[in-house]
């Protein structure tokens, strides 16, 4: 950090309130925002953390109307779930509001407003998607398709979630309504674009030149897209549900989701101070920083920030926008939809009081710099072997022996030997580092420094044997346990920002009243003091609580599946062909006589097959996902005999299987419905 800053405002990405929360958010956004805004309320920093539910956008109304209730009752019950969840998770959010809130309706209204009245805007009528049987245009996820740049089939009007590709709805091939599945007509309308070409320039400066320490992800995104050139982008929508466009003339019209959110952030700061709240956005000395996730960076970094810019005002830009990849669950990409996700308010309700136990786990396997996988498996590993083991196990054992030998009083320490010098000094170590990779967003090293005091304290305990020493020098057991309380201090502070259930049991054991990150690796607890009981601050986590949750995940997958099935719709007919095309085609069958795994290759199979002409014929196929070599052998096959021969992983084809491609995704091997002879032609 080149500039010393006098405030920080720390923002999280408003959550869609279409769905509960789940572990993806959390380690992509809130877990790692509220450790930051922790240890600087720590370090005795003034700092606000912005929280709240955005409310508006297109996957609310379509919620609504699949469960036949309002967007308000779908947005009042996952506002509500999810403030509670991330309260018992302790996120210290200082305010956490909505932007369907009356603040956010005005400030969003005079945002646009100011900007319509300064002439920032280009109003230009053109033709949209129309569902002619709803009676409304089609924006954004109201209308599906095939992707343009992929040919992904279930792209939106606003994305494709495969190729990650930002597209309009005008994009799609063969586009259909979300609605009513009717194709859509264009109609024309007016809308209000913001030219981020105009800003072009000064957002070149701003990222890429005076913002070279962003994450390389971020820098790296931001880059693409200024290099790719900027367009103007619409800020309005013909919707019913958003804050309407405060001008004449625009009935029916709202502003768009990705215009109003992130002014959420300034009006859910309005609501804290009401009185003061433009010190937090207008002053030079504040430092804003936006926690998001990968899918959010071009509207905190280009458009928004391009908002700011027009608006003028001395309205200040992010300083960092710390963006982490994705999370994934148990190899799978987690999804909403599919129900494929470790819930917030699930969670607790299934792990009562194990709320640090979900926290460290994602801080430890944060997607900070690629996209990682949570699974139950390490979850339970994590929490017995490193929290119930070395932290909960250290601190026990102290808190033990004090109460053992000293009636629960802390002992005066003596005169230092050469390994209580050399632990402290560790400790001075440590929090070095761990405050640096906390200034610098590296939460996961920032965690391992954290409990890299509790491996210390450990090394130390049982690299000095108070248990034995007892008996020849009870002295010296006075300075060990003193020097080991002195740590469970440091340890109650480091671990704060992370867990900070266990921090606050563990200060209340030890009779701190508030932590300071200036008391690491410091004395803190005076001689004499007389500290509180042990309590478990970590127990084991038994197979059966982890064989419940793998459970559940096994019947959605199968759930996925068969709905997938049932769902199943057929892709679009290729292009006619002529039947001197189809004799090209050189269709035979073939009985499979070997079938083994290519080495290194996980997808590929390679067959030896019977082909009627005595000499087995290898082709290498891509279904070693969907078949064991076993399940084939012996099977009869149908595949084309005349496909040019092709080396794959240096393994020689001379063919292609043919399978078809089920609704689920899984493959069935195409085979003739009788025994029929090999080499026989398919006709
Ligand atoms: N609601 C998108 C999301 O949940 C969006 C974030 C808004 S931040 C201003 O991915
Ligand atoms: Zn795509």
């Amino acid at each position: 950090m080149s500039k010393e800053f006098k405030r920080t405002l720390i923002t999280t990405a408003l959550p869609y309130t279409n769905g509960p929360v789940h572990i993806g958010h959390l380690a992509g956004v809130y877990i790692p925002a509220d450790i930051y805004a922790r240890y600087l309320r720590l370090a005795g920093r003034p700092v606000t953390l912005i929280g709240g539910s955005d409310e508006h956008g297109v996957p609310i109304t379509l919620k609504a109307r699949a469960e036949g209730v309002t967007p308000q009752d779908i947005v009042d019950r996952y506002h509500t779930l999810i403030k509670k969840s991330f309260e018992e998770l302790g996120i210290s959010f200082d305010v956490y509001s909505r932007t369907t809130s009356e603040t956010h309706h005005e400030t969003a209204s005079e945002f646009f407003r100011h900007l319509y009245d300064k002439g920032e805007f280009i109003e230009k009528t053109s033709e949209q998607l129309y569902d002619p049987q709803a009676g409304q245009f089609l924006a954004d996820r109201y209308v599906t398709g095939e992707c343009p740049n992929c040919h992904h089939q279930g792209a939106y009007g606003d994305q494709c979630e495969a190729c990650g590709s930002s597209l309009n709805a005008t994009d799609l091939i063969n586009p259909r309504s979300a609605i009513t599945g009717a194709v859509p007509e264009l109609r024309s309308t007016k809308h209000w674009y913001l030219p981020l070409d105009k800003w072009e320039p000064a957002l070149r400066k701003w990222i890429l030149e005076d913002h070279t320490e962003w994450r390389s992800n971020v820098y790296g995104q931001c880059k693409s897209w200024l290099d790719g050139g900027l367009q103007p982008r619409a800020v309005s929508r013909d919707l019913s549900w958003g804050v309407p466009v405060p001008v004449e003339g625009a009935e029916g019209k709202v502003l768009y989701v990705w215009f109003d959110a992130p002014i959420g952030y300034i009006s859910n700061t309005k609501e804290i101070f009401p009185d003061t709240w433009e010190t937090w956005w207008k002053d030079p000395e504040t430092r804003i920083i936006n926690f998001i996730g990968k899918d959010n960076i071009v509207f905190h970094c280009i458009v928004f920030p391009a908002m700011l810019m027009a608006y003028g005002d001395n309205f200040q830009l992010p300083d960092n926008v710390p963006s982490n990849e994705f999370l994934n669950l148990e190899g799978d990409k987690i999804s909403t939809s599919r129900n494929w996700a470790v819930w917030l308010h699930e969670y607790l309700a299934d792990f009562p009081g194990k709320q640090d136990v979900l926290r460290y786990v994602l801080t430890a396997n944060a997607p900070e710099t690629k996209d990682n996988d949570f699974t139950w498996h390490d979850f339970q590993a994590r929490n017995n072997n490193e929290l119930a083991a070395i932290l909960g196990n250290f601190i026990n054992r102290v808190i033990v022996l004090t109460h053992k030998y000293y009636n629960g009083v802390v002992p005066a320490a003596g005169e230092l030997q050469q390994i209580d010098r050399d632990v402290m000094a560790e400790m001075e170590q440590l929090k070095t580092s761990l405050t640096e990779n906390l200034e610098t967003f590296h939460f996961r090293e920032a965690l391992k420094d954290a409990m890299g005091f509790a491996r210390a304290g450990n090394k130390y305990l049982q690299d000095c044997e108070p248990w034995k020493v007892i008996k020849t020098d009870p002295e010296r057991v006075k300075t060990i346990l003193n020097v080991c309380l002195q740590i469970c201090a440091s340890i109650s502070v480091a671990c704060e920002p992370f867990m900070p259930f266990t921090s606050a049991t563990l200060a209340s054991i030890l009779g701190i009243e508030k932590l300071d990150w200036n008391m690491l690796a410091k004395d803190v607890i005076p001689a004499g003091r007389t500290i509180g009981e042990p309590k478990l601050l970590f127990d084991k986590i038994d197979d059966a609580a982890i064989a419940a949750q793998t459970e559940r995940l096994e019947r959605i997958k199968k759930e996925n599946a068969s709905k997938a099935l049932d769902n199943f719709k057929p892709a679009p007919v290729q292009d006619q062909i002529e039947i001197t095309d189809f004799e090209k085609l050189d269709i035979r069958v073939g009985t499979v006589l070997e079938c083994e795994r290519v080495p290194k290759a996980n997808k590929l199979l390679k067959f030896m097959i019977d082909d009627g002409t005595g000499t087995p014929r290898p082709i290498v196929s891509g279904i070693a996902q969907h078949y064991a070599p076993e399940e084939l052998v012996g099977k009869q096959v149908l595949f084309i005999a005349n496909l040019a021969p092709a080396k794959i992983r240096g393994v020689l084809s001379q063919g292609m299987i043919l399978s078809a491609l089920n609704g689920d995704g899984s493959l069935t091997v195409a085979a003739p419905s009788a025994k029929a002879s090999n080499g026989a032609q398919v006709k």
